[in-house]
């Protein structure tokens, strides 16, 4: 793959295909199914999972044209040693993190919930990223793993927009990184929130990066 050019606001987003990795956040059940962790925190889930479609589109032509897939979940040891426990007790839950849920131990690694959905599933070569916070690059090996492979721009999906995408692209942009958020391929429990979340990203001139939509980039990809 050589350099592209996707239609985007700001402005048209430029990259080169082998210094960019397709970025695909916290596609877990705990988040885009009912009864795991975001049902927990008193969300209805199912605006989410329309992001599963158009996402499974990109992910697709990424692996297609053999540009690199990297993918996260949010979650913790099953002893929660790595889980702040203000987290723990935000939001004065019933069920929190580590609680038994219809699909695991919610939020917890190895459970059933906190895998990723089986439309997106990784496959061999493409690394997981194991995350405690809601940002990619906190506690873990993102950052080592995309500069040894001479990544310069990211390509991002996932759920949700206001919370582990925008943290994620905002780590990123401070690294350097140039991120392009597709806008039909995240998702948030709150449209209010979804429509702010992309706004944020491509104002002032892309002060975090820019918005497209898997439409825009698999014209443009070819
Ligand atoms: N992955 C991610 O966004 N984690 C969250 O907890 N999101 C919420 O919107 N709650």
């Amino acid at each position: 793959m050589s350099r592209y050019t996707i239609p985007a606001e700001p402005y048209e987003f430029e990259g080169e295909g082998a210094r960019t990795a397709l970025v695909i956040i916290d596609m877990q059940r705990d988040f885009v199914e009912p009864g795991g962790f975001g049902e927990a925190l008193g969300n209805d889930v199912s605006p989410l999972r329309a992001t599963i479609e158009p996402t499974r589109r990109v992910l697709e032509r990424a692996r297609r044209l053999g540009m690199m897939v990297v993918h996260t979940r949010e979650g913790h040891r099953a002893d929660l040693t790595d889980c702040p426990p203000t987290k723990i007790a935000r939001g004065r839950g019933k069920t929190r993190i580590g609680d038994a849920s219809a699909m695991g131990r919610l939020l917890v690694r190895g459970e059933h919930g906190h895998d990723i959905v089986p439309e997106l599933y990784p496959i061999a070569g493409e690394p997981i990223i194991d995350k405690p916070g809601k940002g990619a690059f906190y506690a873990t090996d993102l950052e080592l793993i995309l500069r040894n492979r001479g990544i310069a721009s990211l390509i991002v999906c996932g759920v949700t927009t206001e919370v582990c995408v925008n943290t994620s692209v905002r780590e990123a942009n401070d690294r350097g990184f140039e991120c392009l958020v597709l806008s039909d391929c995240v998702g948030s429990y709150f449209p209010e929130f979804q429509k702010a979340g992309l706004a944020m990203i491509k104002a002032q001139g892309g002060i975090f990066g820019w918005v497209s939509d898997s439409s825009r980039v698999l014209a443009a990809l070819g």
